[in-house]
């Protein structure tokens, strides 16, 4: 094992310069910062974004921010650990609240980042992905995927806000995130997949037997029917064994987006969460309940509507609080870390 590597100022200061001028510099000064042993170096902080702190500010938006001069009104969960500007929940994960109010709409458009939407109150929102409408139900998962057209509306009568979760870091830190811009969509009469081709886990239509499967086949997942999932699931378990479940492509199998994987957990009361060590990133968020996760020794109490960064390699355990489960939303890169072999447990 090296010991001690050299540094910036073992070296004249004219063969520095002379290297500068030409655009390069020596490796090994920088080495084992880009390569440190055993863990890598993070910058993100376990944090915790409060909904009830946050609640306030964000139907402020709705009066200071007319959606016409937003296009998409939302305030981003910036991870203090990397900087508000950055606009990185964690290295790759992008977060906003996003508020849009009764008879209120967000053009239509695509991007090549990927995209979610998930629920957390109001009633009557949708989101139209290439034509499909989708309803914006508490709890809803949409993927909105790259290149994918998108639009938000809302009929009903009380605000809705939900939580956006992008690949936007990733996308734009390889400069490759672009937008453009579209008319209104022709919205179909039908429901949406999830209501009609893909009733139920096992099935898909007869056709996908013959012809090359659909990259999305299914936009929307309702939280009613992963919520009675999750309960069937848990009551048939032993205490000991986790109740998650992943959200995958009905037609593969394999997760529904490439960078970024999505998962519902219920905590039963009294679980003893077991600690797990992922190189992944991910962010919790409180679909219901109340609980706490230690991550890396730290504790961070959170209650239904919270959202909390975990960094990547931390070691993370997570309990529900009281006599009712705890629900869990999470976002981790695991899709991207398992893509590039980079993936592990500890
Ligand atoms: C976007 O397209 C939406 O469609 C929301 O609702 C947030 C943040 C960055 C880039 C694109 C949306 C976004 C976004």
């Amino acid at each position: 094992m090296t010991q001690t590597l050299g540094t910036m100022a073992d070296l004249p200061a004219d063969y520095v310069q002379g290297l500068a001028e030409k655009s390069v510099i020596p490796l090994w000064p920088s080495l084992r910062s880009v390569l440190p042993y055993d863990m890598p170096t993070r910058s993100t902080l376990p944090y915790a974004w409060r909904y009830r702190e946050l609640r306030p500010y964000v139907l402020q938006a709705g009066a200071l921010a007319p959606i016409e001069r937003a296009e998409r009104r939302v305030l981003v969960l910036a991870n203090p650990g990397l900087g508000l500007e950055r606009m990185m929940a964690t290295p790759t994960i992008y977060l906003g609240l996003q508020l849009i109010l009764p008879g209120e709409s967000a053009p239509n458009h695509r991007h090549s980042p990927s995209a979610i939407r998930f629920v957390i109150e109001g009633s009557g929102g949708f989101t139209s992905v290439d034509g499909q409408k989708c309803p914006m139900e508490k709890g809803d998962l949409i993927l909105t995927p790259s290149g994918v057209w998108h639009e938000h509306g809302h009929n009903g009568t009380t605000p809705v806000v939900w939580l956006d979760a992008l690949d936007l870091p990733l996308v734009y830190g390889i400069e490759a995130s672009y937008c453009i811009e579209g008319k209104p969509q022709s919205i179909s009469n039908a429901a949406d997949n999830s209501q009609t081709y893909y009733r139920r886990a096992g099935l898909v239509p007869y056709g996908t037997l013959n012809r090359r499967r659909a990259d999305y086949p299914l936009v929307r997942y309702p939280w009613r029917e992963v919520r009675q999932a999750l309960l069937d699931l848990a009551a048939s378990l032993a205490p000991s064994e986790p109740a998650h479940l992943a959200y995958v492509n009905p037609e593969t199998g394999a997760e529904c987006l490439p960078i970024l994987g999505f998962s519902a957990q219920m905590l039963r009361p009294g679980e003893e969460g077991a600690a797990q060590r992922r190189s992944c990133s991910a962010v919790i968020h409180v679909i219901e309940g109340s609980g706490q996760s230690e991550i890396d020794g730290t504790t961070i109490d959170w209650e239904e509507g919270d959202t909390v960064a975990i960094p990547t390699h931390a070691r993370v355990r997570h309990q529900a609080n009281g006599k009712a489960p705890a629900f869990l939303f999470h976002v981790d890169d695991a899709p991207l870390h398992r893509k590039i072999g980079i993936y592990e447990e500890f």
